[in-house]
């Protein structure tokens, strides 16, 4: 069971529509690229149904020249691959609550901030807006489709993707075929699936899944809002796992770390973060979470709270709790070796 199944099976019985699956622990990511039917799936409308001889991708707004491809079209763009983390931030009624829904996928398809570019894009613009095509109702509250929006200048970078592959794999319907935004190093909310229109504009979306909601509260300030966007460090220890019995002798802890920045280093407490010590991290692939390693030899049997806090590339070091990122703990129990 994953600590976040609770939230999201109650949220979707009041939901209708919505999708929530979580099919891994945190102790099952033992891949580097998490196997597609292992994802987790997360749509707030349900999915829409495409006819993709229909469908068609419009870019308009704040541009010299609006354009439209059809799914035939974006095949024929030049082809782009690129490996990222895929973070679910949570439910967006308690964000602060961390749900460690994290996974690591290769997306295929077409690079936004190229395509972009070519459109010439006016100076008043801000903002591009990415418009899925499912509909419905959630909290309450109406919506004719599943807007996000992304600051202009990231939506000009060639690392955004318009992808229409999963792990070498056409998107299926859940994932959002034909086409969906992959933003890397952002939440996986704003990853919008479905997609069917790109709006070039000089202000933030006012829908409610950019405004009530994946809008952060600042500290004390509640007028303050920040976007959730870029991913803030964050790591998971994936060996040992919760509640195993250990041997007394040497032991290889293991995990993952992953931040919008890029890890710099992971330091992990065997006792309940009294003290810390490095591990050692691999580098950075492109986007993709960076594997830790810690060599830790108990030194007495009994019970043992093991921790793993990442630092980012800015610096930015994972809180120890009341954050979606928060320190993840895991309890285990070291017995001698002799002990029947
Ligand atoms: N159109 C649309 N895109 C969406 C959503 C949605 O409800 N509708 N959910 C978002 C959320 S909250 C997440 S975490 C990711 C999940 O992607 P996945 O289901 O492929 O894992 O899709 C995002 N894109
Ligand atoms: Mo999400």
């Amino acid at each position: 069971m994953n600590e976040s199944d609770d939230f999201f099976q109650k949220k979707s019985m009041s939901h209708v529509g919505m999708i929530a699956k979580f099919p891994l622990c945190v102790h099952d990511l033992e891949s580097f690229i998490t196997p597609e039917n292992h994802l987790f799936v997360l749509s707030h409308l349900g999915i829409p149904n495409i006819d993709i001889a229909q469908w068609r991708l419009k870019i308009s707004g704040l541009i010299e020249q609006n354009i439209e491809f059809s799914y035939e079209n974006l095949l024929n763009l030049e082809y782009r691959e690129l490996t990222v983390f895929h973070q679910c931030s949570g439910n967006p009624l308690q964000p602060k609550i961390p749900t460690r829904l994290i996974t690591n996928v290769t997306w295929g398809g077409v690079s936004l901030g190229k395509i972009i570019h070519r459109l010439q894009v006016k100076h008043q613009a801000h903002y591009v807006w990415f418009v899925g095509l499912d509909h419905g109702v959630y909290e309450g509250v109406a919506s004719d489709a599943y807007i996000k929006d992304i600051p202009i200048e990231k939506a000009l970078d060639n690392d955004v993707l318009l992808a229409y592959k999963l792990n070498g794999k056409p998107l299926s319907a859940e994932r959002g075929f034909p086409l969906r935004l992959v933003v890397p190093g952002y939440y996986g909310t704003n990853s919008v699936k479905w997609l069917s229109h790109i709006y070039v504009t000089d202000r933030r979306s006012p829908g409610i899944f950019t405004t009530t909601f994946y809008n952060d509260r600042v500290g004390e300030d509640t007028a303050t809002l920040k976007p959730v966007w870029e991913v803030a460090p964050e790591s998971v220890i994936v060996y040992p796992h919760q509640n195993e019995v250990l041997n007394l002798q040497p032991q290889t802890l293991w995990g993952w770390a992953w931040a919008f920045n890029g890890i710099q280093s992971v330091d992990i407490s065997t006792d309940d973060g009294i003290t810390w010590q490095a591990a050692e991290v691999e580098a950075r692939l492109q986007y993709a979470w960076q594997r830790f390693t810690f060599q830790w030899t108990p030194s007495t049997p009994g019970q043992y709270k093991l921790m793993s806090r990442a630092t980012d590339c800015n610096g930015a070091i994972q809180p120890i709790q009341e954050e979606r990122n928060a320190v993840y703990a895991v309890v285990i129990t070291v017995k001698s070796v002799n002990s029947k």
